[in-house]
């Protein structure tokens, strides 16, 4: 799973501890130099996506709540309910808990009540862990909108399904499904961050690539460029959770290369890069060792203080984000109708 050298050299490269690092809570001033890097997907085992959604519950990780207000109060999921055409299928890919999914979804159930659609909406959750998926999939359905004559509700318009895979298993399967009245695909909670602007591109693309101008749409939750104190404090909160979050992504490879990267011989090493506009986290060896995997094909030694890099969030400059948008292949002249309420962009299809 290593890769090496990490990121293009015309990246700043200044390796420097923050002066004011106190003992046990070493940061970083910038982004360092940094020779190997770990995929992001590894953080999400079971355990990696409960405490995932710990963080979501933090009052310094301000994304979340942001984002399920303009879904909620902010009208996006009643707009999007009340205009998406009836038996559509919608996709979240990486749906964790589903927390601000359940939002729209409850919205379509009304609105399919009151619209006196005939056939259901059916919803697609995309995510890693089949056991994590069915447990949010299952807490999801036990609780539906209820009217305000009813004791107890149900799904009528809209129906769930689970999907075990990665975002391009999701996609191909997605591309397949022919015979549906409109596709509609939500990447929220700003997951696009953690895909570096390039691939970010190359991902709207094949996304749009599942559909054609009339039956695809894209609702996408971007983080923008908020103040880097308030973006530190979200990616290193005191609580100590985004801390368990990376470290859970050693335990989480100790599962399948037993010691291969002790937990004891590394520490959390957050940085937010203002200058590149995101978020960086590295994971710093506490001592010198040989890291080397069952089958040989990995043998390296990292030095005591050496880096290696687990996580980027990129942040997104509303201009950058448009620019994103049509430089991924969505219709020339698509009609962008970007909320600008905070960080949600609805991309309707074009
Ligand atoms: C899932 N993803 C969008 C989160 C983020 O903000 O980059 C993961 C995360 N990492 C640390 N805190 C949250």
């Amino acid at each position: 799973a290593f890769r090496d050298p990490l990121g293009a050299p015309t990246e700043p490269h200044a390796s420097q501890l923050d002066p004011a690092e106190s003992a046990g809570r070493r940061t970083l001033s910038s982004t360092p130099k940094c020779r190997f890097a770990l995929p992001a997907f590894l953080h999400y085992d079971a355990r990696g996506l409960q405490l995932f959604e710990q963080i979501t519950h933090l009052d310094e990780y301000y994304l979340t709540e942001a984002e399920a207000n303009l879904l909620d109060q902010g009208g996006a999921a009643r707009a999007l309910a009340m205009a998406l055409p009836e038996g559509a299928l919608v996709l979240e890919l990486g749906c964790g808990s589903m927390r601000k999914t359940a939002i729209l979804l409850r919205a379509l159930e009304m609105a399919g009540r009151e619209r006196g659609l005939t056939r259901p909406f059916q919803f697609y959750a995309l995510d890693l862990d089949r056991g994590e998926l069915a447990r949010s999939l299952t807490a999801l359905e036990q609780h539906p909108p209820r009217s305000k004559t009813e004791t107890e509700g149900n799904w009528q318009h809209v129906t769930f399904h689970g999907l075990v895979g990665t975002y391009d298993a999701g996609l191909a399967w997605l591309a397949r499904q022919k015979s549906v009245s409109h596709k509609l695909v939500l990447w929220l909670g700003s997951s696009l961050g953690n895909l570096t602007r390039a691939d970010a591109a190359a991902m709207l693309t094949q996304i749009r690539a599942c559909g054609n101008a009339n039956n695809l749409s894209l609702v996408l939750g971007a983080d923008g460029r908020n103040h880097p104190k308030t973006v530190a404090r979200a990616y290193n909160d005191p609580h100590g959770v985004s801390r368990a979050f990376a470290l859970n992504l050693l335990d989480h490879i100790g599962t399948h290369l037993p010691g291969v990267l002790p937990r004891d011989a590394f520490e959390f090493a957050p940085v937010y890069n203002e200058a590149m506009g995101r978020h960086e986290v590295y994971l710093r060896a506490t001592r010198g060792l040989r890291v080397k995997s069952p089958a040989g094909e990995v043998d390296v030694t990292l030095a005591r203080d050496e880096l290696v890099h687990v996580e980027y969030s990129y942040k997104w400059a509303m201009g950058d984000l448009f620019e994103l948008v049509s430089r991924s292949q969505w219709p020339n002249g698509a009609r962008l109708d970007a909320r600008r309420v905070g960080s949600l962009c609805q991309v309707p299809g074009c």
